[in-house]
């Protein structure tokens, strides 16, 4: 699965109740990666690991449930930018994080010891050990993708997206996609959470060659977004802000997309593009819900072996 941050994280969570989470491999976006008080923050990993780990703050999405500030207001005190909250605990994942990059460990292993810390069996993978960077084009110039994302709330409108760094993939990451049964792209946003993984040297090619059917899920039900700024981006972006827009970005790339019952009228126009529709409830409400899309998506790769795409 390729896997964003808060929108992954909890289709996971379904996905894992429902298959051997062992089975599974979480390759994750990279490209919102930053440097906070000289500490190496991977925004998506961690999302995964602490959902997985089942200590996610569940009302944010992100960070460790019942965090305290000490550090922060501490750093606060020092005069120190702070509008990048972490949280005590979390701060301790940071720390251990860059202690061990700097001892030379690459971010898969790194990423590696801290699921089994936490006890997360499923297998969760950067998706490059490179550094690869986000940056958004908006009216006044270039942005760092958490500047952008939030000190600046999302509020300028973005213009054009690219990343920096010749990002190769991981190890395993290439392995991971030729050997999967199923590939699944999740309910993340195209362009800054799904689309800096599929810019990692190979990684679109290993899909397009792999024998497992790709199943995409809408992060866009009835013209917005679960969360995050998707549905802003495909507008500011050029795109029709529908999961049909967010098919059309796939072409080429997936057999099937799966989309809310809200949006059962775009599935014939889905179809048009030679991308299977399966209609369902996405909104991950609770852990039921999760478990039926995670059964859906995989249902809709089991119609579609031997598809051509
Ligand atoms: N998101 C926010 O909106 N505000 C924050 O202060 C913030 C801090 C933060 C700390 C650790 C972490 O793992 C994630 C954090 N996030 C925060 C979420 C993060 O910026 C986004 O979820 C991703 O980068 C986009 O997928």
């Amino acid at each position: 699965m390729l896997c964003g941050g808060v929108g992954a994280a909890r289709f996971l969570s379904g996905l894992v109740r429902v298959v051997d989470p062992a089975d599974v491999t979480a390759i994750v976006n990279v490209a919102d990666d930053e440097t906070f008080h000289g500490l190496h923050v991977s925004p998506d990993l961690d999302t995964v690991l602490y959902t997985l780990a089942g200590v996610v703050d569940q009302t944010r999405g992100w960070g460790v449930r019942d965090d305290t500030y000490a550090v922060q207001q501490a750093l606060s005190r020092l005069g120190r930018d702070t509008w990048f909250q972490l949280g005590d605990a979390d701060l301790a994942t940071h720390i251990h994080r860059t202690a061990l990059l700097r001892e030379g460990h690459p971010l898969s292993d790194v990423t590696a010891r801290l699921a089994r810390a936490l006890g997360v069996a499923t297998r969760v993978l950067p998706a490059s050990d490179d550094r690869q960077a986000t940056k958004v084009l908006c009216d006044g110039g270039w942005l760092d993708f958490q500047e952008w994302f939030v000190h600046r709330a999302t509020r300028d409108r973005v213009r054009e997206v690219r990343f920096e760094g010749d990002a190769r993939p991981a190890p395993g990451v290439r392995e991971a996609i030729a050997a999967a049964d199923v590939i699944v792209l999740a309910p993340s946003n195209p362009f800054v959470s799904i689309g800096p993984i599929l810019a990692v040297a190979g990684v679109r090619e290993a899909i397009e060659r792999a024998a497992a059917p790709v199943v995409a899920v809408s992060p866009i039900v009835g013209g917005e977004a679960l969360k995050g700024p998707a549905a802003a981006m495909l507008e500011s972006l050029g795109h029709e802000v529908s999961a049909l827009g967010v098919a059309r970005i796939y072409r080429g790339l997936v057999d099937v997309c799966v989309v809310d019952e809200r949006d059962a009228s775009l599935a014939r126009a889905i179809a048009d593009l030679g991308i299977g529709a399966v209609v369902t409830r996405t909104i991950m409400s609770d852990r039921a819900a999760k478990e039926s899309l995670a059964r859906a998506v995989l249902d809709a790769a089991s119609g579609t072996v031997g598809a051509a795409r």
